[in-house]
C-alpha cells in the first residue's frame, strides 16, 4: 500500500502488547513515566483521570523508549474503613476496585505498559528491603507515642475510626485527624470523650503504642541538595515545594524535617519486618506506613511487570524518570520519597521530571463521590461521548497552572466547535473533495513530488505558519505542556482551513488551473498526515481513523512539513471523524450527574483559604450555563476565531507570568518585551481572520 509514501521513520510509541517489556538502551534517551498510584476504595473521577492517569498516557507516545507504570495503592486506613462499610475484607475490596480502575483506563485508551497493585509479595519485600537498609544507616529511631485504643475491638484506632469533641472550638463531631468546625487540624489523641466508629459504645483510652520514625531531619541536607540539583535539570514547574525562582518554599523543609513515623498499628499493610533473632519482637505484628511505601509502589509494579525491573531503577544515569500526579502529592514525591531512597544508599533512578495538575472541579463545585456528585469512571461512557472526545475535553481544560472547571455546556462546544467544526472539517473536507475529485487518488502536480517550494505568497504563508507551529507543538510537548501542545494541533488544523477557503478549493479550480487545485490538495493531505501524527499522543483512536482514511501507516512528527504522500496514492474511505451533539445534552447530562446534594461550593482559582465562590444552586448554575451559551448563539465565532482566541488567552497569560517575576534583570525584560510582541501579533492577527 505505501509505495507511494515516503517512509517516516521513528513512528510514536505503540502501546505493548502484554508480555512484551520493553528495556532501557545504554546511550539512548530511555523515558520512565509514572502516573500516581490511585487509592483503591473507590472508582477514579474524572479529575483523577486528567490529573495524573490520561496526562501521563499522552506524553507516553511519543517515539522514544519509553515505560509507562501504573497500579492501584492500596494499603491504608481508607481501604480497611471502606472495607467495614461494605462489609467484606479489604483483600476483596481491593480486588473489585482494582479491576474498575482499571476498565476505566482502559475505556480512555489510557495504555500503561502495566497497571498492577501494591498489595502483592514482591512489594512487600522491595519495600521491607528499603526499610531494613534505612535501619542498617542508622536512619530508624523508636519513639513511644500515646494513641487511642480500642478494648472492645483490642486495637489501636487509626485517626479515621475515631470521633469525639474538639478541644479548640467544642464541637462534637470532630474527627480524628481534623474538627470540621473550626477547621483545626487534630491528633486524635487531643479529642475529649473519643469514641470508637465501628461502634459508639465501645470504651476508648489512651494507650502507649511504639513506632519507627524516620530521620528525615538526619537526611535533609543531602535531600535539599538533590532538590536544587534536579528541579533546574528536569524543568520542574513551580509548586509548593519549590518556587520559579528555585528557593524551597515548603513550610516542613524551611521548619526543618522532622522524625516522620514509617508503622503503624494495622492489619492491612506491608509487615514489619522484624528478624527473629531480634531480642525484642515489638514491632512483629505493626505495618508500614501506607505513604512510606506508596512510592515504592512504583518499582514494585515494574518489579511485577519484569525480572529486569532494576534496568530501569538503579539506573540514574541512563533513565530520565517523569512523573505525574495532582498537587497534593508533591511533596512525597519532591522531598519524603527522594529522602528515602537517599537514605536507602543505592543508586536509585530519581524524579526527573515533575508534572503536577491542579484540581479539576466540577459545575461549578465539586466532584462528590459521597454525593455522587460529577462523572465517575465507568459512567462517562453511559452518555455515549467516545473516549477520544472525553480525552479532548479533559486535555484541552488541564489544569495547569490553576484549578479548572469542567462544564457540559464547555464539553458539548468542544465537540462542535472544535473537534468538528475545526479538526474534523479540515480532514474531511480535504480526503472528500479528493475522494470525489480524483477517485480517491492523489494528483499529479508541477511541482510534486519534491520538496514544497512555495509558488506563490498563499502557499508560502501558509507553508512557514505550519511551520512555525509545528516547532511551537514539538516545544511545548518537551515541556509537558499538554495543553498547550494540544491548542497548536488546533490551530493546525484551523491554518489549514482557512488555506483551503484562501485557495478557493471546489469543483471550479479543477477546471479553471488543474495544476493550483493538485497542489492545493497534495498540500492539505500532507498536513492531514502530519496531523495524524500530533494529535496521536492525545486521540489515539482518532489518529488512527485519519490513518485508515489516507491508507497510510503510522509516522513520527516531523520538524517540517514535507511532501510524504505523493501522487498516485490512493487514499481511503473518507468518514466524518466526529458526530455533533445537540446541545440540549449538556442540560440532560448536568441533571443526571447532578448528585444528591446541593452543590458545594469549590475555592476560587486564586482566592485564599478562606473566599469561598459562593454555592450556587442547580437552577441559577443551569441558567448561567443556558446565560454563556445564549451569548455563544448569538455571536457564532469561526473555529478559526476561536482558536486564535484561545492562542492569545495562553500568550495573556505568559505575559502576566513573566510580569510577575522579580529580580526584573535585563533578560527578563527582554522576554517580556519579545512575549507582549507576540501578544500583539496574535490580536492583529485575530482582527484580521474572516469574521
Ligand atoms: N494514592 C494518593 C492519591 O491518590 C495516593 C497517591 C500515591 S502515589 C505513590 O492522591
Ligand atoms: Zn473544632
Amino acid at each position: 500500500m505505501a509505495q507511494n509514501i515516503r517512509s517516516a521513520e521513528g513512528v510514536l510509541r505503540s502501546v505493548p502488547e502484554p508480555g512484551q517489556v520493553v528495556l532501557p538502551k545504554e546511550g539512548e534517551t530511555n523515558i520512565l513515566i509514572t502516573s500516581a498510584l490511585p487509592y483503591c476504595n473507590n472508582v477514579p473521577h474524572l479529575g483523577n483521570i486528567i490529573g495524573s492517569t490520561l496526562s501521563a498516557d499522552v506524553f507516553s507516545r511519543r517515539n522514544r523508549r519509553t515505560l509507562y507504570i501504573c497500579g492501584t495503592d492500596e494499603y491504608g486506613t481508607a481501604t480497611e474503613t471502606q472495607a467495614l462499610k461494605e462489609g467484606i475484607t479489604p483483600r476483596e475490596l481491593c480486588d473489585k476496585y482494582h479491576v474498575l480502575h482499571k476498565e476505566t483506563y482502559n475505556w480512555f485508551d489510557i495504555g500503561f505498559d502495566y497497571f498492577g497493585r501494591t498489595s502483592t509479595p514482591l512489594h512487600s519485600e522491595i519495600s521491607q528491603e528499603i526499610y531494613t537498609n534505612l535501619q542498617k544507616h542508622g536512619l530508624l529511631q523508636r519513639q513511644e507515642k500515646e494513641q487511642t485504643y480500642c478494648e472492645d475491638d483490642q486495637k489501636f484506632l487509626a485517626d479515621r475510626f475515631v470521633e469525639g469533641t474538639c478541644p479548640h472550638c467544642g464541637s462534637d463531631d470532630a474527627r480524628g485527624d481534623q474538627c470540621d468546625t473550626c477547621g483545626r487540624t487534630l491528633d486524635a489523641i487531643e479529642l475529649i470523650n473519643p469514641r470508637c466508629l465501628l461502634d459508639k459504645k465501645h470504651k476508648v483510652i489512651h494507650r502507649v503504642s511504639a513506632h519507627m520514625y524516620i530521620r528525615l531531619d538526619e537526611v535533609q541536607a543531602r535531600t535539599e541538595e538533590w532538590i536544587k540539583k534536579s528541579w533546574k535539570k528536569g524543568g520542574w514547574s513551580p509548586n509548593s515545594v519549590i518556587n520559579a525562582d528555585g528557593e524551597l518554599v515548603d513550610a516542613r523543609l524551611k521548619g526543618g524535617l522532622r522524625p516522620s513515623p514509617v508503622t503503624r498499628d494495622l492489619k492491612w499493610g506491608v509487615p514489619v519486618p522484624v528478624s527473629a533473632d531480634d531480642p525484642d519482637q515489638e514491632m512483629s505484628g505493626k505495618v508500614l506506613y501506607v505513604w512510606f511505601e506508596a512510592c515504592i509502589g512504583y518499582p514494585s509494579i515494574t518489579a511485577n511487570l519484569t525480572s529486569d525491573w532494576k534496568q530501569w531503577w538503579f539506573n540514574p544515569k541512563n533513565v530520565n524518570l517523569y512523573q505525574f500526579m495532582g498537587k497534593d502529592n508533591v511533596y512525597f514525591h519532591t522531598i519524603y520519597f527522594p529522602s528515602v531512597q537517599i537514605g536507602d544508599g543505592r543508586d536509585w533512578t530519581t524524579l526527573h521530571h515533575l508534572s503536577t495538575t491542579e484540581y479539576l472541579n466540577y459545575e461549578g463545585g465539586k466532584f462528590s463521590k459521597s454525593h455522587n456528585r460529577g462523572v465517575f469512571g465507568p459512567a462517562a461512557k453511559e452518555t455515549g461521548i467516545p473516549a477520544s472526545v472525553w480525552r479532548y475535553y479533559l486535555l484541552s481544560t488541564r489544569p495547569e497552572t490553576a484549578d479548572a472547571m469542567f462544564s457540559w455546556a464547555d464539553c458539548v462546544s468542544a465537540n462542535n466547535n472544535v473537534l468538528l467544526n475545526n479538526f474534523g472539517n479540515f480532514v474531511n473536507r480535504a480526503l472528500k473533495f479528493i475522494s470525489s475529485q480524483y477517485n480517491g487518488v492523489i494528483p499529479e502536480g508541477p511541482d510534486v513530488p519534491g520538496p514544497l517550494s512555495p509558488n506563490d505568497e498563499l502557499d508560502a504563508d501558509f507553508v512557514t505558519d505550519v511551520n512555525n507551529l509545528l516547532k511551537e507543538y514539538i516545544d511545548a510537548m518537551d515541556a509537558v505542556k499538554l495543553r498547550l501542545g494540544l491548542q497548536t494541533v488546533m490551530l493546525l488544523s484551523a491554518r489549514g482551513n482557512l488555506y483551503l477557503q484562501a485557495s478557493g478549493l471546489n469543483k471550479a479550480l479543477i477546471a479553471e488551473n488543474p495544476a493550483r487545485c493538485a497542489q492545493v490538495v497534495t498540500r492539505a493531505a500532507n498536513l492531514i498526515y502530519v496531523l495524524s501524527a500530533l494529535i496521536y499522543p492525545f486521540m489515539p483512536a482518532t489518529a488512527a481513523s485519519i490513518l485508515a482514511q489516507l491508507n497510510a501507516p503510522a509516522r513520527a512528527v516531523p520538524d517540517v512539513l514535507a511532501v510524504d504522500i505523493l501522487a498516485g496514492h490512493r487514499i481511503g474511505e473518507p468518514a466524518h471523524l466526529f458526530k455533533k451533539i445537540e446541545e440540549k445534552m449538556a442540560d440532560l447530562w448536568r441533571d443526571k450527574f447532578a448528585g444528591n446534594k446541593p452543590v458545594e461550593a469549590a475555592p476560587a482559582p486564586d482566592a485564599d483559604a478562606t473566599h469561598v465562590v459562593p454555592a450556587m444552586s442547580k437552577r441559577k448554575a443551569a441558567a448561567a450555563a443556558k446565560a454563556a451559551k445564549k451569548e455563544v448563539d448569538d455571536a457564532p465565532k469561526s473555529a478559526e476565531v476561536l482558536a486564535w482566541e484561545q492562542k492569545i488567552a495562553e500568550q495573556g497569560a505568559v505575559v502576566r507570568d513573566l510580569k510577575s517575576r522579580t529580580p526584573k534583570t535585563s533578560e527578563l525584560e527582554e522576554e517580556i518585551t519579545a512575549a507582549v510582541l507576540e501578544l500583539k501579533k496574535l490580536k492583529t492577527e485575530l482582527a484580521a481572520l474572516p469574521k
